[in-house]
């Protein structure tokens, strides 16, 4: 699959995270392609160590394709089916270490220690950085300890070798054979750029590449010197839309927005709401946040054009280790998940502002106007309208929205649906709207989802 990049329409991604190999195929063909997303991102396919938590799939111990996703028949069989619905996939690859517990099964039956895995890796193919105790990082500040030390002490591959660079380049095309689109590169920030940008010319083709690089005050590593390698994880845009939405004010998002603030620059950030991480550890807003400050946070990453987004969809969670519900088997119905899933790609708000993205790209941001500061409206060239209130106050105007008039499904809360609209409709005359918008809540209008057709 070739035809959607980055940069082009019909380019949202959805991180599916845990879900099974089985159940991301059946997902793509029965909701994914069909609405328009452009990729999923999948959990990392080699095999790990045992156990039930999540984080057990980032401690690789082979690269066989065996993990508790599924096999390599059940991955190379999802690839085929997401591209047959139109969808990419991209990858959650590991290049930066091994496991990190002493000894081991993996899940596949390969034996191994922390610093030796039979035929792959053994103690010289890790570095040693010698920091007391156990190698661990524990200053950011430090370029050479946080790229040559151990991250939560996982065993760190000497990727400043040929041995192995080209071990793992054999991985990446090994996926890319069986048609990956893209890598998430896990823990990018701690493999210094050029070992990347060196693993990445091995490659037999080049695949969409977003790279972890969480932005620190004062560090040393930054995101942007990785751009040369693709695109960037612009943890910034992540906090900032959590205290906005959190108290700051929305109205000024589109400021800290702007070229000057040092952020990735747009045309190399992937942006996100939440990930798996911040999703536990208090970063960003999650869906467990009073307010719908979740969803409309979605609906303004959406709506405005900053970077590739990914939408996370995934699963209640009580303890912050807890594995995926239903044995991984991803399970949506209707607008919303079941069986402990969230399938917040199903979110009528969220899918029906895939849709006006998809319709409004390459438009630029016009009509933009403000109220209080929890309130802001913009439109998208002369196709797209959307006003996000998230004040505690309703937000009554009439907006200029430059959009032809006539009767408009609002996809923030319904769809268009045969020739009406399942939720809420809206009738713009003389390019105007006048609506009284409730408190918490937004409207989003677009002209693929007309409700007059
Ligand atoms: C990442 N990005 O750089 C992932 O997004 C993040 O989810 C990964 O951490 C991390 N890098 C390593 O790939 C996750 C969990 C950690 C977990 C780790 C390895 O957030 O909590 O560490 O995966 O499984 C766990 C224990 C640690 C322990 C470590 C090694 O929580 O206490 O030291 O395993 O045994
Ligand atoms: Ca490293």
């Amino acid at each position: 699959l070739t035809s959607r990049a980055p940069g082009q329409s019909n380019n949202v991604i959805i991180q599916l995270f845990e879900w099974n190999w089985v159940s991301v195929a059946n997902e793509c063909k029965n909701f994914i392609g069909p609405a328009g997303y452009g990729y999923v991102q999948v959990s990392p396919p080699q095999e790990h160590i045992q156990g039930g938590q999540w984080w057990t799939d980032y401690q690789p111990v082979s690269y066989t394709l065996n993990s508790k996703r599924g096999n390599r028949q059940q991955f190379s069989d999802m690839i085929q089916a997401c591209h047959g619905a139109g969808v990419g996939v991209i990858v959650d690859t590991i290049w930066n270490h091994m496991a990190g517990i002493d000894s081991g099964t993996g899940v596949g039956g390969t034996c191994f220690t922390h610093y030796n895995y039979p035929g792959l890796y053994q103690n010289d193919n890790f570095h040693h950085c010698g920091l007391e105790p156990g190698d661990d990082i524990v200053n950011y500040k430090n370029r050479q300890e946080v790229q040559t030390c151990e991250l939560v002490n996982l065993a760190d591959l000497a990727t400043e070798t040929d041995y192995v660079r080209g071990k793992l380049a054999a991985y990446g095309n090994d996926l890319l054979s069986l048609g990956a689109d893209g890598f998430r590169l896990d823990a990018a920030k701690h493999i210094p750029q050029t070992d990347i940008a060196a693993i990445l010319g091995k490659l037999t083709r080049p695949p969409y590449i977003s790279q972890e690089v969480i932005f620190g005050a004062g560090e040393p590593i930054t995101p942007n010197e990785y751009t040369p390698n693709g695109d960037v994880q612009e943890f910034r845009y992540t906090s900032a839309l959590k205290s906005a939405f959190e108290g700051q004010g929305i109205s000024s998002l589109p400021n800290s927005l702007s070229p000057s603030n040092g952020w990735v620059p747009s045309d190399h950030a992937n942006v996100f709401v939440v990930n798996h991480d911040t999703e536990r550890n208090g970063q960003a807003l999650t869906y467990k946040d009073p307010n719908n400050a979740y969803t409309l946070a979605h609906v303004f990453m959406l709506a405005y054009p900053f970077g590739t987004p990914t939408v996370l969809s995934s699963y209640q969670f009580g303890g912050n280790d807890d594995g995926s519900p239903n044995n991984g088997n991803g399970q949506c119905s209707g607008t919303g998940g079941t069986n402990g899933w969230l399938c917040q790609h199903r979110w009528p708000a969220i899918a029906g502002l895939v849709g006006l993205r998809n319709k409004a790209f390459g438009t630029p941001v016009a009509n933009q106007v403000t109220g209080s500061s929890q309130q802001i409206a913009f439109s998208r060239g002369a196709v797209a309208f959307v006003a996000i209130n998230n004040d505690g106050n309703p937000w009554s105007k009439t907006f200029a929205t430059s959009l032809p008039d006539g009767s408009y499904c609002d996809v923030a809360n319904g769809a268009a649906s045969g020739s009406g609209c399942t939720g809420p409709s809206y009738t713009i005359s003389g390019g105007n709207l006048n609506v009284n918008i409730p408190a918490h809540s937004a409207i989003a209008l677009h002209t693929g989802a007309m409700g007059d057709k």
